[in-house]
């Protein structure tokens, strides 16, 4: 199972980890308070040399009550870090966005990828993704960001992001986009309870079920943090567990904060697998 990326081949014959580098003004400083490309670089190639088989580059915070980022600045904060990035990583490039016109930039810059939260949904992103000829990651989310962590309710979870995501592939085959571009993703821990997430981890077969390979993100997520106590950077451990029971289900790539850890861990799945 290959997945083109605009030039770049992510392969998914078995499971990979999917590398998070974020570029926020408090991520990668130069020591004082500017951001720093080359800094941003070099985390990308550390991840792509510990087994990271796609780097996703994000501009803009995602987390519940994080205020949103003007285009331009999103545009100015990922544009120089994928370009100086395109010649230099062997694996693709993916942009982590929800906004139309940084998809077309990133893409322009090198993006072989576009991982959209709200998969596709804010208005020119269809078009603007068609348009691009890469491949799409199509996620799941009740709510907004800002809001979406306010008591969320469903009345089956898994059956309603299930449906959604069926629902957007559809979207996307019917505005032009190819179906062996398409990634699915139930979004961990974007407008749902722990029980939720507990839920979608449980039953992710349904969701592999509908045919498109499935991204996931559990890596250092509140869920941890609400079962065990631990803050961020306490979370590898069950980050891991949870990456690998992921993976049982039919995940085939893993979203990672810690890619070498998560790595090694999925190469001895792997080796398991490679037995039966
Ligand atoms: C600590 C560290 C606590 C990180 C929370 C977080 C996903 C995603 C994010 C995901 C896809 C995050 C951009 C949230 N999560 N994209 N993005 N799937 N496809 N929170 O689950 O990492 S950002």
């Amino acid at each position: 199972m290959l997945l083109d990326c605009g030039g770049k081949t992510l392969d998914l014959s078995h499971p990979q980890v999917m590398g998070v580098l974020n570029i926020t003004p408090d991520s990668f400083s130069d020591g004082g308070d500017f951001f720093a490309p080359e800094r941003a670089v070099e985390r990308a190639l550390q991840m792509q040399a510990e087994g990271a088989a796609v780097i996703d580059v994000g501009g803009e915070s995602t987390r519940p009550g994080a205020e949103p980022v003007p285009v331009d600045e999103e545009i100015a904060r990922v544009v120089p870090v994928i370009e100086a990035l395109r010649s230099r990583l062997s694996v693709p490039i993916s942009i982590d966005t929800r906004k139309p016109e940084v998809m077309r930039a990133a893409v322009g810059a090198g993006a072989g990828l576009i991982n959209d939260v709200a998969a596709l949904r804010e208005p020119g992103a269809l078009q603007a993704a068609r348009e691009c000829g890469v491949a799409v990651c199509l996620m799941h989310m009740q709510g907004e960001p800002r809001t979406m962590q306010d008591d969320p309710v469903y009345e089956d979870v898994v059956a309603g992001v299930k449906a959604f995501l069926q629902r957007r592939a559809r979207a996307c085959e019917e505005a032009g986009i190819a179906r062996e571009h398409i990634l699915l993703d139930p979004g961990f821990g974007f407008g749902k309870t722990v029980q939720h997430n507990l839920q979608l981890l449980a039953r992710l077969d349904e969701i592999v079920a509908l045919g498109y390979p499935v991204l996931v993100g559990l890596s250092r997520k509140s869920m941890i943090g609400k079962l065990l106590g631990l803050e961020t950077g306490e979370r590898l451990a069950a980050s891991i567990a949870l990456a690998m029971l992921a993976v049982e289900r039919g995940a085939r790539l893993v979203r990672a904060h810690d890619v070498k850890e998560t790595w090694q861990a999925l190469q001895m799945q792997a080796a398991l697998h490679g037995m039966e």
